[in-house]
This record gives C-alpha cells, sequence and structure tokens, in this order.
C-alpha cells in the first residue's frame, strides 16, 4: 500500500525523484521547495527590474520617437499612474527584501 502510494507521487511528480530510485525522499522534496522559492525570487526581481527600467524608457519615448501632440497629452496622463504603479512594484520588492533580511 505505501509502496503504491509512493510509485503514485513520483508518476504525479516525476521530476521530485532526483536519484530515480523511486521514492520521492523528505530531502527531495525540500530541495524542490528551495528551487521553487528560489525560482520565484527570481521572478520578483525580473518584474522588479522591468518595472524600474519601464521608467525612464517610457519618459524617454518622446525623445528618441517623434509624437505627436494629441499623443503626448495621452502619455503624459498615463505617465502618472504609470510611475506610481510601476514604483510601487521596485519598492515594494526592496521593502520584501529588507523583511525578509531581517527575518
Ligand atoms: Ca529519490
Amino acid at each position: 500500500m505505501v509502496s503504491a502510494i509512493s510509485g503514485k507521487d513520483t508518476q504525479m511528480a516525476p521530476t521530485l525523484d532526483r536519484d530515480g530510485d523511486g521514492v520521492v525522499s523528505e530531502e527531495e522534496i525540500e530541495l524542490a521547495k528551495q528551487e521553487a522559492l528560489i525560482e520565484k525570487l527570481d521572478a520578483q526581481k525580473n518584474i522588479a527590474w522591468l518595472a524600474a527600467l519601464s521608467m525612464p524608457i517610457y519618459a524617454l519615448l518622446p525623445a528618441i520617437f517623434p509624437i505627436s501632440g494629441p499623443r503626448m497629452d495621452t502619455m503624459a496622463a498615463m505617465s502618472d499612474m504609470l510611475f506610481l504603479s510601476q514604483a510601487s512594484i521596485v519598492g515594494l520588492f526592496f521593502g520584501a527584501q529588507a523583511y525578509m533580511a531581517k527575518k
């Protein structure tokens, strides 16, 4: 019965069984959890970078491309919310980093 359960578990998550012995051990589960955490932190870092880079790129767009007056007004109207939201993402990322470092 136990082997049937472990066999079913390995079928459901074949990548968890690293050494290929057919059993997902506690160490392998812990390793998978740590890898998932690292992957999540990497994704958050990439999102923060994208948010940080989008602001200067958005600000420099009119300097690089010729943009008509009405479109410029639309861009100016959007810039408030865009900068606020992007800066919030960057701020939350660094806030979370500081919180995690203290914890
Ligand atoms: Ca194993």
